[in-house]
């Protein structure tokens, strides 16, 4: 792959955004890029965990290519944005946990991107924003979905409308990001978690997602059977009768 570092560790991988000359930018053939490394490590059962970073000190990733969407139609623009937007479906439905560790600039399709993970850290220098509005379009890859149910609507509209940047300190105020770290332990950062969610059930990291990411979609009463469905499931797989048998032994469960 030209534009995607994939490094598979113990039970994790960092998935590095590799174009650094454009400030990591998206074109289509980074976006084909990242669906085939998330198709690949989803059928990966030694990987619950997944770090999604950018390379480079400078940003994780500044938006879509403006140059590639530049000379658009009407109908290439749909293609493109339905691309992008498949593309971080993929990664919002997926069984492994996404970790974005955001080093820099998440402008943008960059910014719409970490949206898409299940959590997000970000290194004191990161910024955020949605700035489409500037080149006269909307975000176009989940952003006017995604950002209102992460930091609330009055927020997500101002950033929408005025295109302004937000430091990392407020975006953690914001509760867009969950932590903040300096660029050097960014990345330690997210693998101390993504090495935790590694020792945890599989079955459970990925029911426990879907139950969660249903959320804010559906009625209560659905989204509460849905959680007794998939905890009643847990009941069918080896990883409850194991952790449950640890704890009553007050030793540490094995999850394979
Ligand atoms: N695309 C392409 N190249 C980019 C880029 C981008 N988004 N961002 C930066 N680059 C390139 C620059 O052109 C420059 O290339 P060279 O001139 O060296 O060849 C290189 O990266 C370094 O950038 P700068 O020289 O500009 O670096 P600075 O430190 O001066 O500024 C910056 C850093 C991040 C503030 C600045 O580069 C910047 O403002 N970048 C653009 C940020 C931005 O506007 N991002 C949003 C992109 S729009 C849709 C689908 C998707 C979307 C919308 C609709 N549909 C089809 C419905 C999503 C849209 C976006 O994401």
């Amino acid at each position: 792959m030209e534009n995607i570092l994939l490094n598979k560790k113990d039970g994790y991988a960092i998935v590095t955004i590799n174009r650094p000359k454009a400030l990591n930018a998206l074109n289509s053939a980074t976006l084909l890029e990242i669906q085939e490394v998330v198709k690949d490590i989803e059928k990966d059962e030694n990987i619950k965990a997944v770090i999604l970073t950018g390379s480079g000190e400078k940003a994780f990733v500044a938006g879509a290519d403006i140059s590639e969407m530049a000379d658009l139609n009407t109908v290439e623009a749909y293609e493109f944005g339905k691309r992008g937007q498949e593309t971080f479906s993929l990664i919002e439905n997926s069984k492994k946990f996404y970790i974005a560790a955001v080093n820099g600039f998440a402008l943008g399709g960059g910014c719409e991107i970490s949206l898409s993970c299940d959590m997000r850290l970000a290194s004191n220098n990161a910024k955020f924003g949605i700035p489409e509005v500037t080149l006269g379009v909307i975000p176009g890859f989940g952003g006017t979905q995604r950002l209102p149910k992460i930091v609330g609507l009055g927020r997500a509209k101002e950033m929408l409308a005025t295109g302004n940047m937000i430091e990392a300190e407020k975006a953690e105020r914001w509760g867009l990001v969950n932590d903040v770290y300096t660029q050097e332990d960014l990345l330690d950062e997210a693998e101390k978690i993504a090495k935790k969610v590694a020792k945890n059930s599989s079955y459970a990291i990925s029911g426990g997602l879907e139950a969660m990411n249903q959320a804010t979609q559906i009625k209560l009463e659905d989204g509460l059977e849905l959680e007794a469905l998939v905890f009643a499931k847990a009941f069918s797989y080896p990883d409850q009768e194991e952790g449950m048998k640890a704890f009553l032994e007050k030793r540490q469960a094995k999850f394979k």
